[in-house]
This record gives C-alpha cells, sequence and structure tokens, in this order.
C-alpha cells in the first residue's frame, strides 16, 4: 500500500488472505515518497517468490500500474477511498492503464480490497488444489450465511 493510512482499507485484503491460508505481506511502498523502495520491491517482487501482487493506493493512485510496468506478476489495484473526492480520484488513476500494461482494478475501498484477495486466491488455487478447495469452503459459508428473509434487526 501507499501510505500507513491506506492500511484501514488494505487490511481487509490481508484478513481475507490470511482467512484462506494464503502467505502474504503487508508493506508500505510509496511510488511518489519512496520511488526507490517501489522500484526494489517490483523489480524483485518475482524473485522473492511473490506469485501476485496487490496494490492498494489512494489519490493520485500511481502505486499499482508503476508496480505493473516493473513486474510480470499478475496485479491488483485497490482503490482507497480518499478524503477529497471519495476514491473517484484513486479508481480513474488505477484503472485507466494503457494497453499493455494490465493493472485488474477493483472497487473502491473495503469491498475492493476484499475482493482483491479473493481474486488472488483464485489465481493462485489454478495450481494449487488445496486452496481451491479452501475458497470453495469459504464461498459456500458466505451463502450459508445470507438469510433467506430480512428481519428487522440492526445487523
Ligand atoms: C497515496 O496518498 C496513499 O496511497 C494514500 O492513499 C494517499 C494519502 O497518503 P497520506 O498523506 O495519508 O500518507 O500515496
Amino acid at each position: 500500500m501507499g501510505s500507513q493510512s491506506d492500511w484501514a482499507t488494505m487490511r481487509h485484503a490481508a484478513d481475507t488472505l490470511e482467512a484462506l491460508g494464503i502467505d502474504h505481506e503487508a508493506r508500505i511502498v510509496s511510488a511518489h515518497r519512496t520511488p526507490e523502495r517501489l522500484a526494489e520491491f517490483a523489480k524483485g517482487a518475482r524473485g522473492e517468490g511473490f506469485r501476485v501482487v496487490i496494490a492498494g493506493a489512494g489519490g493520485a493512485a500511481h502505486l499499482p500500474g508503476m508496480i505493473a510496468a516493473m513486474t510480470p506478476l499478475p496485479v491488483f489495484g485497490v482503490p482507497v477511498q480518499s478524503k477529497a473526492l471519495s476514491g473517484q480520484d484513486s479508481l480513474l488513476s488505477i484503472v485507466q492503464m494503457p494497453a499493455g500494461v494490465p493493472v485488474g482494478t477493483l472497487a473502491i475501498g473495503r469491498a475492493g480490497a476484499v475482493n482483491a484477495a479473493l481474486l488472488a486466491a483464485a489465481v493462485l488455487a489454478l495450481s494449487d488444489t488445496a486452496l481451491a478447495a479452501r475458497l470453495d469452503a469459504w464461498r459456500a459459508a458466505q451463502s450459508e450465511s445470507v438469510a433467506e428473509r430480512p428481519t428487522d434487526e440492526d445487523p
């Protein structure tokens, strides 16, 4: 993620990976404030053993695109909800990549963070049958948790 302030959103990706039993690391790498850290991370990610990168950033959110420019790994971008423009700026910064450098862009905020983790899990599950079974179980549990009828109580 681009900043400590993104952690409140990105921890939902980490929690989801944790729930699925997927090894992961959370790092702060800013495209603007720590550009050398960014280049070092992105260029070395595959060699370090990473298989997917989830990059969350807000505002002028160049982080996912810059990482995608420097690694062949799949990159999923999470637009963090910014204060000034509610994450519209983040979303457009991340989604409008030029042809040739893809970033799989998710929804703004928590939903995007959770879904980035689930997409990463789906990619990893293609070559990991045990993870595929855990992902199936996670989805089944989600379906099971949805009531058939509404109640008057607040969730
Ligand atoms: C971006 O600027 C970060 O991803 C963050 O969402 C936003 C604001 O950062 P802080 O000023 O809170 O560190 O680079």
